[in-house]
């Protein structure tokens, strides 16, 4: 039995103010959709099959480098924000898997296991941290970790990711995400060569130690925390890395790790021709890596990395299984609500793309028709797929409108009276 954190009353009782207006606007779709030979119920399927993972650190009040405003009934550990991530999985039924960051999450793993067992949630992608110092550990990351220029740092940052997958395996994850903040603030303070060698000793050290059935997501990000250059920058370095390291070696995509107005679409086209995608970090940025909630600046960017998996799945890319998760900061929202939304919103980029006509778009592709073949994608991002999303959810015991829904239970304020108020802001993000 799984336990539910939000009372299934609550969720039929709004569900059942919103079933016939859900009902009709279904139907109605589902006749626009047959008119264009396709078949509703296979889309909703289709999404209902189709998963994001939560960050465990998602669930927590982000901040800026500024200040951190902690929210009502912030999680106080691991088991807390494993209770939050169900919460999301509860309404939605799109996350049933929760991305660990260790140390922030550590925890007996038999107890990490049982814990997300009796809540109905597995375990995705372990991420380890080597971009900030635990309390107790002998050498700083402050001048980077797996391409350190002591051997002794890059050693311990080593050992860390080890214990990662350590951790990862007996909880049944089956991917390390290594994302660093090894970099230079400074023209001439590192040489990008021997840098670069020396993390990829170390990740050839931390591949060699992976499990058979694992894989190894290395991230790519081009500033931040070091402002003139970082050691795994761009999507060239990253897929360099991939290819060095073999073949349990793929490439991350977070979206917001590139400049602005890169065409992240097309980084993800090459990583697929090539065998080397991993998967992603979704959110959505304006300026840099803001952090912000998947589809809520750029929606037709979302939508159109998602028409390249469809193409891909489509084309029938043989091992093609991308790993989706979210990696977002809320500053200021429930981060329970905007991770609900988020959700939502990939599988709604995700809905749009399969209803891309890629017969009618190859076609215009061959007659370069390049007004019907972008008018193609157009009336797929056009379509409102709310009804699908919503019937989705609800054949499978979710929230029609989770947020709504969410609201109605009074979760935040029964964990706001349990969790004691953090007092005061603090600088930094978590
Ligand atoms: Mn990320």
């Amino acid at each position: 039995m799984t336990d539910l954190l939000i009372s299934g009353d609550v969720i039929a009782a709004d569900n059942e103010k919103r079933a016939a207006a859900l009902k009709s606007d279904y139907e109605a779709l589902g006749a626009k959709l047959s008119r264009q030979s396709v078949d509703i119920d296979r889309i909703t399927r289709k999404v209902s099959e189709f998963f994001v993972a939560v960050p465990s650190w998602g669930v927590g009040t982000g901040g800026t480098r500024f200040a951190r405003f902690p929210g009502l009934g912030e999680p106080r550990n691991i088991f807390d924000k494993l209770e939050d991530c169900s919460v999301i999985q509860q309404l939605t039924r799109a996350t049933p898997t929760v991305s660990l960051h260790i140390p922030w999450d550590k925890a007996d793993p038999k107890e990490l296991k049982a814990k997300g067992a009796a809540l109905g949630l597995g375990f995705d992608a372990m991420n380890s941290n080597t971009f900030s110092d635990a309390p107790d550990q002998a050498h700083s990351y402050k001048y980077g970790s797996l391409s350190h220029v002591d051997a002794g740092t890059r050693r311990q940052a080593v050992e860390h990711n080890l214990e990662c997958i350590e951790i990862g395996n007996a909880i049944g994850s089956k991917a390390l995400t290594v994302w660093i903040g090894d970099g230079s603030n400074f023209p001439g303070q590192s040489n990008f060569t021997r840098a670069f060698e020396r993390y990829l000793d170390a990740m050839r050290d931390i591949y060699k130690a992976l499990p058979e059935d694992w894989r190894l997501f290395s991230e790519h990000k081009m500033y931040e925390p070091a402002f003139y250059s970082t050691v795994v920058q761009d999507w060239g370095t990253n897929y360099l890395i991939a290819q060095t390291l073999g073949e349990k070696a793929y490439c991350l995509v977070d979206l917001g790790h590139h400049a602005p107005n890169t065409n992240i679409e097309m980084i993800v086209a090459r990583l697929i021709q090539f065998g080397k995608l991993g998967g992603f970090h979704f959110n959505d940025s304006k300026y840099g890596d803001d952090d912000l909630d998947a589809g809520s600046v750029d929606p037709y960017r979302l939508f159109l990395v998602f028409n390249e998996l469809v193409d891909a799945d489509h084309r029938g890319v043989k091992g093609f299984h991308p790993a989706h998760m979210i990696d977002q900061s809320h500053n200021v929202t429930d981060p329970i609500e905007s991770l609900m939304a988020s959700a939502n919103e990939i599988r709604r980029a995700y809905a749009q793309a399969l209803l891309v006509d890629r017969g009618a778009l190859d076609s215009y592709q061959a007659d370069n028709d390049a007004l019907m073949a972008t008018e193609t994608l157009k009336r797929a991002y056009r379509t409102d797929v709310e009804p699908i999303l919503a019937e989705a959810r609800r054949l499978n015991g979710g929230a029609i409108d989770p947020v709504a829904a969410y609201r109605a239970s009074g979760y935040r304020q029964k964990v706001a009276s349990e969790r004691p108020q953090v007092k005061g802001g603090s600088g930094g993000i978590v």
